[in-house]
């Protein structure tokens, strides 16, 4: 086998390539390559210095994550990285693309760091619920302070060039296209220069102030995640005296216990599950795509106008449609406040803000949606409604144009079968807010067509989104999954249990919020057949009472003006109530009954999807879980997680609670197997 690793010397100095695409991760054969390239380097005396770079598209965008979990094939990374730093010759690091991970760690190894201005370095393996492990946690702090350590590796948010060389951990940076040249002509200008730098012989200073600075302010971030604590902690040591050997004993300790730990396998698992989500099992990755030239989107009501502005901001102008002036008005409003408020936190500057304004084209005229090549429907969620729009674009829109209906859970087969082109037809649900929510679900009808099933997917990477495929049923794989929590949520009420227990468990468990406080968020008032007289029950009761949630400053919870909420004793009135009316006697209910009527029914509810064909594999469901609802991403999703629990424990927890557990699931956990 070829080595991903080659050679090329100009005069003296050698140049270190790799080319093992498509992120250059630094698998074995990497590693090998590397180590035996340096020694040569160091060994032919008529090289002076020496010169790493990549191919492609990056520079190594880390150790290769695949490789996690199984027998390492020597040598480690950071011996590899100790080797080049011990070197006598000085290397220097030419950057593009991303250096993150353990590039970033061969980079400082590296004595010296030369990047393109495009370049970006960081060490994003917090949100894989690890630690920099080769060196990082204890060099970036020796060259750039402990403030900027903490950032970099417990947020894990890459850097900028420019910030890179203001902090020390670039030398310089050179020309966006000349990165090799300028790296040679770099490395014979300091050739000669000794003592080399090496950043293990440099001190940090210890920072205790802005290390409790840094917790505060991300406590909320951090909650329940066991890797930025162990982020910070190695930090900490690389600055509080101890010896460079020292702090690497501690950051490898530290490694390790986050590498066999759940929460590393779950944030791994989501990794790889977000970019499965993306390939379509029976449509050939080579599918001819439809241009996307100009996007429609009917409706300016809050949904409308959010996922204008996913294209606005990618690029692609948008014809926005409402029926009344003011209407439109209102909408286009809102989108132009939500870009100033960006641009007023320093996310945007002033003349993108017009830009994507001038690529926002407002009309009350439907038919003016014939120039656009997509048309997104984002109106009242009604069968009747739907149906009367997709009637009227089939007779306008574009021949080859990708019709899409935004709705959260009406057939898509029944809204394509009032037009004359069903395989033009799709969904896409959107998260509220659109302009925010990473989730996309992708809508599949029976007769969607493949190129416009692929459109779709490779337009939602453009305007980064999480794009998840799902067939139809009610709901789709989201809310079909949310029916069961709040419907056994509402029950457990009924029994005994308050709205605040039941949602204490779910943010204990992780969630951003409870059942309740969701409801409150969203509307009790949601799918009320606005009759109060007729209470079937507590939520009824509730919204017969205009406790409609937030809006009306009361819901399960009682609101302030800034919208905090507090127990109520009128909720606890009306359930006490309703719990008489109905002839119940209120019984204590456990926290582990909450768990699993409220979840593990939701994991039922997700194999019984993926039977019927409605999601393509179980780390799908998961996906939509994570960017859709907030599920916590250390738990890598509803079916990683049963799967964690073990899946005899979510069968026994369901049959105790009398629930008809799904067949896969219960096959899964007869034979020791996965879900799929
Ligand atoms: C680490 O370094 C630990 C060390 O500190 C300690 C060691 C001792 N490995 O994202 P894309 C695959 S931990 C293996 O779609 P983009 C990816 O699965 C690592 N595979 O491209 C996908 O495969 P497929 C720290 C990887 O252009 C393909 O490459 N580093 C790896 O949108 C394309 O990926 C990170 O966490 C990997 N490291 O974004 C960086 N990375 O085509 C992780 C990617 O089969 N990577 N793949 O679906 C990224 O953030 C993005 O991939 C990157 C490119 C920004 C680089």
């Amino acid at each position: 086998m070829t080595s991903p690793i080659r050679t090329e010397r100009h005069d003296d100095v050698l140049v270190i390539i790799s080319n093992n695409p498509p992120v250059n991760a630094l698998g074995a054969a990497v590693r090998q390559g590397l180590e035996a390239a340096v020694k040569d380097g160091i060994a032919d005396d008529s090289v002076t210095a020496m010169v790493i770079r990549c191919d492609g598209r990056t520079f190594f965008a880390g150790a290769d994550i695949t490789e996690f979990g199984k027998e390492m094939v020597e040598p480690g990374l950071p011996t590899v990285v100790d080797m080049i730093e011990a070197s006598s010759k000085p290397v220097v690091a030419a950057i593009h693309g991303t250096a993150l991970g353990g590039g970033c760690e061969v980079t400082l190894g590296c004595h010296y760091r030369v990047a393109v201005p495009s370049a970006k370095i960081g060490t994003p393996e917090v949100k894989l619920g690890l630690l920099p492990g080769a060196g990082g946690t204890q060099r970036i702090p020796r060259i750039a302070g402990v403030r900027l350590a903490l950032e970099m590796t417990a947020k894990g948010d890459p850097i900028s060039a420019k910030k890179a060389l203001d902090a020390g951990l670039i030398d310089k940076i050179v020309g966006e296209d000349s990165l090799e040249a300028d790296a040679i002509a770099f490395a014979r200008e300091i050739a000669t220069k000794r003592p080399l730098p090496r950043a293990s012989e440099k001190t940090a200073q210890a920072d205790p102030d802005a290390v409790a600075a840094f917790k505060t302010e991300n406590a909320r971030r951090f909650r329940n995640f066991d890797a930025p604590a162990a982020n910070i902690a190695c930090v900490e040591k690389a600055a509080d005296g101890s010896s460079f050997a020292d702090g690497i004993a501690f950051e490898r300790e530290q490694f390790m216990a986050l590498m066999m730990g759940v929460q590393s396998a779950a944030q791994r698992h989501i990794f790889f599950a977000e970019r499965q989500a993306a390939k379509i099992d029976d449509v050939p990755a080579d599918t001819k795509l439809r241009e996307i030239k100009r996007v429609g989107v009917i409706g300016a009501g809050t949904m409308g106008g959010g996922i204008s502005m996913n294209f606005l901001s990618a690029g692609i102008p948008v014809t926005i449609v409402e029926m009344q002036q003011d209407a439109l008005d209102r909408g286009t409003g809102v989108v132009r406040k939500n870009y100033e408020a960006t641009a007023a936190k320093g996310r945007m500057k002033p003349e993108q803000v017009e830009q994507a304004m001038g690529a926002l084209k407002p009309t009350l005229d439907f038919a003016d949606l014939a120039e656009c090549d997509l048309i997104i429907e984002a109106v009242y969620e009604t069968m009747e409604v739907k149906k009367d729009i997709f009637t009227r674009l089939d007779a306008i829109a574009k021949p080859g144009a990708i019709l899409a209906s935004n709705t959260s859970y009406l057939n898509i087969d029944e809204i394509a079968a009032c037009t004359k082109r069903p395989e033009d037809v799709v969904g896409m649900h959107f998260f509220s807010p659109a302009n925010v929510m990473k989730l996309l679900e992708v809508v599949r009808g029976d007769k969607t067509a493949d190129d416009v099933l692929a459109t779709v997917m490779a337009l939602a990477k453009k305007i980064k989104k999480v794009a998840v495929v799902a067939g139809v049923t009610y709901g789709f794989i989201g809310n079909r999954m949310l029916m069961p929590r709040q419907v056994e949520a509402t029950k457990l009420l009924l029994e005994g249990a308050s709205p605040e227990q039941i949602d204490k468990v779910h943010v204990a468990f992780g969630m951003p919020m409870g059942p309740f406080q969701m409801s409150d968020l969203a509307g009790v008032d949601i799918g009320w057949h606005r009759d109060p007289s007729r209470i079937e029950n507590i939520r009824d009761a509730l919204a017969a009472e205009n406790r409609w949630g937030q809006k009306t400053k009361a819901g399960f919870y009682d609101y302030d003006e800034k919208r905090t909420p507090s127990n109520s004793p009128r909720v606890t009135e009306i359930i006490d109530d309703f719990r008489a009316k109905s002839g119940v006697t209120p019984r204590a209910i456990s926290d582990e009954e909450i768990v699993v009527r409220t979840l593990y029914t939701m994991v039922n509810e997700g194999a019984l999807i993926l039977e019927e064909g409605k999601a393509q594999r179980a780390s799908d469901v998961d996906v939509v879980w994570i960017y859709g609802y907030g599920w916590p991403v250390y738990r890598g999703g509803p079916m990683f997680w049963a799967q964690s629990e073990g899946l005899a424990k979510v069968v026994a927890g369901l049959e105790k609670y009398d629930f008809p557990v799904a067949k896969s699931l219960k096959d899964a956990a007869e034979s020791g197997g996965r879900l799929k």
